[in-house]
């Protein structure tokens, strides 16, 4: 084996120190220096140092972060200072009785002075630092012995494992909480659930869970913080007289210091900073459950000194709690705006979060089964922040004998269309599409949108109105508008009625990918709709399609050709498109109306009649692909289509020397050029 050179140990210590500072630049001030590539590099070339030199590293290196070596023992340690608790005050008045009390203790009518802190939910976690290094953290445990969680506390990045600074004591202990920041949580619980694990109940238990791991190496993966809140010296008197300086002192070890820590004289100014950080409690990017009040002055805190379990000198002023237990009475079904249908239990009334809470959602099967919720189950409750209310724990020793299992129903509870679930899909949907009423609005906003039907002036404002007033139902009613509907409308005049139905009946003529687009299908977007509509050229041959059919289309994979599939199965929808035919929509392919129509600046004439179709509809048909028909023939017309006793137009024709075609060759045509049928 090599022995590492001045060199290379004289690297290694740049590296540490580099990594050092960085890592404090961005977990502890939240203000990163370099991009994390850059701290990657850096990280690596020190840890193959250390890798290949391993007579080099030293117990504070940023590597042993990682939580590689070392077992946590969980072993007894005792506490040299016990780690007391704090009282709770719940109301206004029980703070006003801790502020006289506290004066009155040392005879005074003065205001006092507090510092004020949030209470992070989290785990108190005592630090000891012997010549600035940490040696040894505990839990808090009873308060007078805790367990030895060294090896997992170093893995915590905001957790200095070398104090700072010029002014460091031979022994001192930091306290703390540790927790779990609710973005870390919420990620950490997507990973637990989709791997099919058991998820925490909120950040609280989360970082109580990762903190007890047997493994570091787990540890070190939970998105743990730490905020110191006290210290306590050997010496007492090198501590500085109050409390929010020794705050600073820890801070310039290099700690986390809470940001919404400050300064409060008099009872009053701390009710106002319990409104403000309640104010602020959903926007925080952690969870707290009240504010702590304690008197600034170390002198002050000696006088008043501790009754049994916690200090006179401190109180805990509790905000309302984010979860609580009630029982599940039902389970309702819902219809979202996409068709995804939800499940929604109807609860117990309950206090929580503030507010009075009587339903919560459960998302979906999936998360019924992962609960193993029931219907007379006793659950915990958690509404947080502005947060929906959560179902997040079902307590099974409370489940009476007649708790009953969930079902997803068969059909809709709105329009009673198939409720579909796509296997690999958490969501279970309605197939109702352009027919439900739950849906309807999305429907037609989504048929009018600029990327569908482009229906101008047909906004949101105008959907609310139309389907409210049960002017329109489904998307094929927009055709059946008349201006009289409209105009006797609030807000309504004249010229943009008039304008609404101009820009209607503008959309008569899709082609056949936006018509399938705006048919609003699941999955099927503008690039699946093209591609739908060139393989098959027709609606029909769409509609009619087997998924292993529509599979051969690019893009469509089985999850996609089922939500194709279930739409057109379902009548509803078959009716509301036939409601689309009846009302004059009609939609070609792709190909003809692009740019350049094949019968662009033609004119042609239809003369006789034909057997197979209409005159208007033949008429339409040559004006899909860009004709003009008209009614005389001259010099100047392109090609006469006779019909069935066709009279003197076909002769006039055959005179200028006109194209003619009979009813045979144009239904040819008309094939060629692949217009609807
Ligand atoms: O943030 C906390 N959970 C917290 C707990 C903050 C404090 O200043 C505390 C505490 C528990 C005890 N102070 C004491 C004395």
């Amino acid at each position: 084996m090599t022995k590492a050179t001045p060199d290379v140990i004289s690297r290694a210590g740049e590296l540490r120190d580099i990594l050092t500072e960085h890592n404090y630049q961005y977990y502890v001030l939240d203000d990163p220096r370099i991009p994390d590539a850059e701290y990657d590099r850096l990280f690596r070339e020190l840890q193959d140092l250390e890798a290949k030199y391993p007579e080099i590293v030293t117990p504070d290196s940023p590597t042993r972060r990682v939580g590689a070596q070392g077992e946590t023992t969980f072993e007894e340690v005792a506490h040299r200072i016990p780690m007391l608790s704090l009282d709770n005050a719940f109301s206004e008045e029980e703070l006003r009785d801790f502020d006289r009390r506290v004066k009155d203790r040392l005879k005074t009518t003065d205001d006092i002075e507090y510092v004020c802190e949030p209470k992070l939910d989290g785990l108190a976690v005592s630090l000891h630092y012997e010549a600035g290094i940490l040696t040894r953290a505990a839990t808090r445990g009873d308060g007078y012995t805790g367990e030895d969680i060294t090896a997992n506390i170093r893995t915590i990045p905001s957790v200095p494992l070398k104090l700072r600074g010029d002014s460091v004591p031979d022994l001192v202990e930091v306290r703390g909480e540790v927790y779990m920041p609710l973005k870390g949580f919420e990620s950490l619980n997507k990973r637990l659930a989709d791997r099919g694990e058991k998820t925490f109940v909120n950040p609280r238990n989360a970082a109580a869970g990762s903190l007890r791991q047997k493994k570091p190496s787990v540890t070190a993966r939970r998105p743990l913080e730490m905020c110191a809140y006290s210290v306590a010296l050997e010496d007492e008197s090198q501590l500085p007289a109050t409390h929010w300086d020794g705050l600073q002192q820890v801070r310039n070890w290099g700690f986390r210091i809470n940001p919404e820590m400050r300064l409060a004289t008099g009872v009053e100014a701390c009710l106002k900073a319990y409104d403000e950080l309640m104010e602020k409690r959903a926007s925080l990017p952690y969870e707290i459950d009240g504010i702590v009040f304690k008197v600034n002055s170390l002198a002050l805190q000696q006088q008043l000194g501790f009754v049994s379990r916690a200090p006179r000198w401190a109180i805990a002023h509790k905000f309302p709690a984010q979860e609580e237990l009630t029982v599940i009475e039902d389970v309702e079904f819902q219809v979202g705006r996409t068709g995804a249908i939800t499940p929604v239990a109807r609860l117990k009334p309950v206090f929580v979060g503030g507010v009075t809470v009587s339903n919560a959602t459960l998302h979906n099967m999936d998360e019924i089964r992962r609960l193993d919720a029931r219907i007379g189950d006793t659950v915990f409750v958690r509404r947080a922040g502005d947060v929906i209310p959560q179902v997040v724990k079902v307590v099974t020793e409370r489940r009476p004998d007649n708790a009953r299992v969930v079902e997803l129903p068969e059909t809709c509870p709105v329009c009673q269309s198939d409720i579909v679930q796509i296997e690999g899909e958490a969501v279970a949907r309605c197939s109702g599409g352009l027919f439900c009423p739950a849906q309807r609005k999305e429907a037609i906003r989504h048929y009018a949108s600029r990327k569908a039907l482009d229906i101008e002036g047909l906004g949101d404002k105008w959907i609310d109105i139309l389907v409210e007033r049960e002017l329109v139902r489904t998307v094929a009613d927009l055709y059946l508008l008349k201006k009289s509907d409209l105009t006797g409308l609030e807000r309504m005049g004249e010229k943009s009625a008039e304008n609404l139905i101009k820009a209607i009946d503008r959309s008569r003529h899709p082609v056949l990918w936006k018509f399938v687009y705006a048919l609003g299908i699941r999955e099927v977007g503008e690039a699946t709709a093209k591609a739908l509509a060139s393989h098959f050229g027709t609606l029909e041959a769409i509609s009619e399609a087997d998924e292993e059919a529509l599979q051969s289309v690019p893009d469509v994979g089985p999850i996609v050709a089922g939500h194709i599939r279930s739409f057109f199965d379902q009548p509803h929808n078959q009716e509301t498109i036939q409601a689309l035919r009846d009302a004059g929509v009609q939609w070609q392919s792709e190909e003809i109306t692009a740019e350049e129509k094949p019968l662009k600046g033609e004119t042609w004439v239809l003369t006789g009649s034909l057997s197979g179709m209409t005159r208007d509809e033949a008429k339409a048909r040559l004006e899909a692909l860009g004709a003009k028909v008209a009614g005389s023939v001259s010099g100047k017309t392109s090609c006469v289509v006779a019909g069935e006793a066709a009279g003197s137009k076909l002769a006039k024709a055959e005179k200028l020397g006109v194209p003619v075609m009979d009813e045979k060759a144009f239904t040819g045509f008309l094939a060629a050029h692949n217009t609807q049928s």
